[in-house]
């Protein structure tokens, strides 16, 4: 991608260059993951939580063809509000940018080009990864193979607990991203604190995440993401029975109506979010609060 295609903005440029704290943020979960108008006060305040922090926030999306890192208050609203915004994984940047075309960045492609921009600390809600089902969809985030391929940490809740959460950590562990839990043993469950997996590594500070960085650049070997786990504390978590029932309900209902592709997750984080009256909806808000806070301190510590 030319300079031409990826641009940043002046607060963003002047903040990598002087060396200063800088945290990506994805934009799909603004445009396709909330309800509006809610979704635009979500981006300005996890913006404001990254700077209470001492960071620099950096929202990813892609504006009538180019890439963009760091947006005004315009473009945020734009991102927020725009039926037109399209979903982009990393494999929609180039017919994206090639057609003049405006959309939303999920976290493989977020990751993509904050790591292009010079960013190394990214936060969101919960990750892609493998669907319950799939032997038979073959339906598996695009998230999982690129970061396997770029060296960027990610902080976040886990995986969706929509997705078949043991097969996501296998595959997670083939492709050799290495996964450290903040302050926890098992693998949170995004909507939960806990999805009753463990984790290999744990840490207790952000200086010990920075510690984990330092150590992958030291090492050299092929580029990897580092996952930061960072549960949603229990007293914000959904109510893990609700939880369960909800979701089987979703997935059938998911089956019924034949989604497929990119609608999947939307519909099913949607599907949650009205049969939980809202509360699915608060549970995932206090995780990404929580992850935008933890990676704006990691990024500082750096
Ligand atoms: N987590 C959320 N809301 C979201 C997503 C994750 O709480 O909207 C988005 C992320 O952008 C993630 C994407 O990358 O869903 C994964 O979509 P898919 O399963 O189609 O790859
Ligand atoms: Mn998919």
């Amino acid at each position: 991608m030319s300079d031409t295609t990826l641009l940043l903005s002046d607060e963003v440029r002047e903040a990598l260059d002087r060396r200063r704290p800088v945290v990506a943020l994805e934009s799909t979960i603004i445009s396709h993951g909330l309800p509006r108008p809610r979704n635009l006060h979500v981006a300005e305040e996890l913006e404001e939580l990254v700077r209470d922090a001492g960071a620099v926030p950096a929202t990813i999306a892609v504006l009538d063809g180019r890439a963009r890192i760091g947006l005004d208050k315009a473009e945020l609203e734009r991102v927020a509000r725009d039926d037109r915004m399209r979903k982009l994984g990393h494999r929609d940047l180039a017919p994206a940018c090639a057609a003049g075309a405006s959309g939303a960045t999920t976290v493989s492609a977020t990751a993509l080009l904050a790591t292009r921009a010079g960013i190394r600390v990214f936060a969101t809600g919960g990750l892609g990864g493998v669907h319950r089902g799939w032997t038979e969809t073959q339906d598996e985030s695009a998230d999982l193979r690129v970061l396997a391929r770029v060296r960027i940490a990610v902080v976040c809740a886990g995986v969706k607990s929509i997705l078949d959460v043991p097969a996501t950590l296998q595959r997670l562990e083939t492709l050799g991203v290495g996964i450290v839990g903040y302050r926890t043993a098992v693998f949170p469950g995004f909507y939960l604190s806990s999805s009753g997996e463990p984790v290999d590594w744990t840490v207790q500070t952000p200086e010990d995440v920075v510690a984990a960085i330092r150590a992958q650049d030291a090492l050299g070997g092929p580029d990897a993401a580092l996952i930061v786990v960072n549960p949603v504390p229990e007293s914000e978590q959904l109510d893990p029975a609700l939880h369960d029932l909800v979701l089987e309900e979703a997935l059938d209902a998911s089956r019924a109506r034949g989604i497929t592709g990119q609608a999947v997750t939307p519909f099913l984080l949607e599907y949650l979010m009205r049969r939980t009256e809202g509360a699915s909806l608060e549970a995932n808000l206090a995780a990404v609060r929580g992850n935008v806070q933890l990676a704006a301190r990691i990024a500082a510590a750096m």
